[in-house]
């Protein structure tokens, strides 16, 4: 399991955090989420054997934000 700490653009209310913790936790591999809209970061726990960080990232693109690098 490991713990990354994403850094997210496009979010415009704490709805929009909820929302990206919702759909990363349903991803198979992903044990938690936990998106902190005021700073605009995603904590997310993972078995990089299950899902890799792109698949995150691109599951994060998919609901419409984004992930700076
Ligand atoms: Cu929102």
């Amino acid at each position: 399991m490991i713990k990354k700490t994403l850094k997210l653009n496009g979010l415009n209310c704490c709805s929009c955090a909820f929302l990206i913790d919702d759909c990363l936790e349903e991803m198979d591999g992903v044990k938690s989420a936990s998106t902190n809209y005021a700073k605009r970061t995603c904590e997310v726990e993972f078995d990089p054997e299950k899902v890799s960080e792109e698949d995150i990232e691109s599951a994060i693109e998919n609901a419409g934000y984004s992930v700076l690098k």
